[in-house]
């Protein structure tokens, strides 16, 4: 799926800013009232991109189950309606239905991708209406896994639905990504897929373009940064050459311009050249070793929740600079396309994981059996990673993909749910690693075969012998030893963390303090530098992030490295000199 551009052809029109907004009194009360067929009544502001439930006041909004709705009108240009007319939303977390001037144009299931809809038979030039009908109820067929049940009636309204949920971040919800009509010629490029090799000096670019309709004739360049062309051809599909190439590396970016020009259509895309693999002990960037230097993030700030900002996700880029780091996983759902272009201009590499999260923990019911993950389930699974692949295949930041978080991969039928799903994942992608990152141990996970790479999630001296220090060194070499010894494939800890709270001193260390997470990633960074087959640390976790409520979390996971606000805790400085004398 490519990404909207503007150009001398092309045009984009973004409908970010304030939207009208209602929360529905009971389930299903818009489709029932009809709320999409005349202007919303009674409503509030909303801005967009963010989620709502933390722009309010009010609690009951917060906490919503259900659906709400935002609108607002937009104005085609008359010289626009002989184009192809496009509706595209960056993401609606976590089920969308919208509407056109009352009339149902498209829907999707899945928070964190991004669908479009072809608006021509919808429109009329001039003024238009857009209503988004939002739901974030999410059962054991949605990702992320949860379930709805009804809320108690002696103290909630009858019919009133509650959420449960056990994955470890607040459940935010609204149009989260940028909302844009953008135009192509009726007859344009559809899609466009890049693999890159190397051989020797040179870089390898095989190329695959699709038409929608018959274009004629194609005029296809490759320029180098200084906008030099090094390479041309005009067919739709092959391969070209670059004669001492600049390849694409770890923190040392570098990006040539695929631009293909046919009929009347015209489109750029940024490549960056470069190759993947893993050994037995090791992850090659370009053929050499690369070890992983970064965190587990969320897309998560105060009052926007998880809404697109720059200006948050550049600070955030900046200060993975400044702490050394060249990685980060895409914990635990798809991040905007915005932060993957960053990625791919700033030389970052991305562990890119799909939603399968809160498919774990759930101490009263087995998993991967009927009535919690079901047909439903992997289908929607695999339809996730055929959406997050098509989004994120060009992306040169993208080395590995992730297909889950912390599955109950010790129970017998998860075995076969995860053959389907790495084998659907493969299927897309024959060039880059994949990855289930696990907590189960050594003895009970059933599903590591499967995979390229370990990434396992350990925190001992905080789940496990809370406050024992001394017990990491000995647990994590011990573990670690023993999935090597059962695989032979190369591990990246891909969580490891303790809360603290900023500004909490204690000499001796105690649990919370920022003391104790300063003592806790020494002793793992030491038991880590003594497994050679470890080829990264992913840190848990690179900023505070909000939660649901909860006896172990005091206004959210505290187990940043950084404060919600994005300011250092004494460990980054720790960490920094790690990973810059590393
Ligand atoms: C891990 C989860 C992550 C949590 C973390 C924690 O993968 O989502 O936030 O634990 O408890 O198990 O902090």
């Amino acid at each position: 799926m490519l990404f909207p551009i503007e150009n001398e052809v092309r045009q984009v029109k973004i409908l970010n800013g304030i939207w009208k907004f209602k929360k529905e009194d009971w389930l299903d009360q818009g489709v029932e009232e009809k709320w999409f067929e005349a202007p919303l009544v009674n409503s509030i502001e909303m801005p967009v991109p963010a989620s709502y439930n933390d722009i309010t006041t009010d609690r009951t909004l917060r906490d919503h189950v259900g659906w709400v709705w935002y609108e607002r009108d937009f104005a085609i240009p008359a010289d626009w309606m002989d184009k192809r007319l496009v509706l595209r939303f960056g993401s609606v977390t976590h089920h969308a239905v919208v509407y056109i001037n009352g009339k149902k144009l498209t829907q999707h299931k899945g928070g964190f991708l991004p669908f479009e809809a072809e608006l021509n038979e919808y429109v009329k030039p001039g003024k238009n209406r857009v209503t988004v009908a939002v739901s974030n109820m999410l059962d054991s067929t949605c990702l992320p896994f949860g379930f709805i049940k009804d809320a108690d009636a002696t103290y909630c309204r009858e019919g009133e639905k509650e959420q449960e949920y056990q994955f470890d971040f607040f459940n935010y919800s609204g149009i989260h990504r940028p909302v844009r009509i953008y135009t192509t010629p009726k007859r344009y490029i559809k899609d466009i897929t890049v693999i890159t090799d190397i051989a020797g000096k040179d870089g390898i670019i095989n190329y695959d373009i699709i038409m929608e309709g018959d274009l004629g004739d194609a005029e296809i360049t490759l320029a180098d940064e200084e906008g030099n062309v090094v390479a041309k051809t005009s067919d739709l599909k092959g391969k070209m050459v670059v004669k001492n190439a600049c390849f694409w590396d770890v923190r040392a970016a570098y990006l040539y311009q695929l631009d293909i020009r046919v009929g009347e259509d015209h489109y750029t895309l940024p490549v960056g050249i470069r190759t993947i693999e893993v050994t037995e002990k090791q992850i090659l960037l370009n053929g050499k070793p690369v070890y992983l230097k970064g965190f587990g993030k969320h897309e998560d700030s105060d009052i926007k929740g998880k809404g697109l900002d720059d200006a948050l996700n550049v600070r955030d880029f900046e200060l993975l600079k400044w702490i050394g780091a060249n990685s980060f996983r895409t914990s635990h759902y798809p991040y905007s396309e915005e932060i993957m272009q960053m990625a791919d201009r700033q030389g970052f590499l991305v562990i890119d994981e799909v939603p399968a999260v809160g498919m774990n923990f759930w101490p009263d019911r087995v998993v991967f059996e009927k009535g919690a993950v079901d047909e439903e389930t992997l289908k929607h699974h695999k339809d996730t990673l055929t959406e997050l692949y098509q989004r994120d295949k060009n992306h040169p930041c993208v080395i590995m993909w992730s297909v889950a978080n912390e599955a109950r991969t010790s129970e017998e039928n998860a075995v076969q749910y995860f053959t389907e799903v790495a084998n659907h994942i493969r299927s897309l992608d024959k060039t880059r690693p994949i990855a289930n990152v696990m907590v189960v141990g050594v003895e009970l996970d059933k599903v590591s075969h499967l995979f390229d790479v370990l990434c396992i999630n350990r925190y001992y001296s905080w789940y496990y012998d809370l406050g024992k220090i001394e017990s990491i060194y000995p647990r994590l070499t011990t573990e670690f030893h023993k999935w090597y010894e059962k695989y032979q494939k190369p591990i990246i800890m891909s969580e490891y963390g303790t809360d603290a709270i900023a500004g909490l001193h204690k000499l001796p260390e105690v649990i919370f303090s920022e003391e104790y997470q300063i003592e806790y990633y020494n002793e793992n960074n030491r038991a880590l530098d003594d497994c050679d087959f470890v080829v990264g640390e992913h840190l848990w976790a690179f900023a505070d992030f909000m939660t649901s409520f909860g006896l172990k979390r005091f206004d959210g996971n505290k187990k940043g490295i950084f404060t919600r606000q994005r300011q250092p805790k004494s460990v980054a400085f720790v960490i920094k000199k790690r990973w810059t004398t590393k």
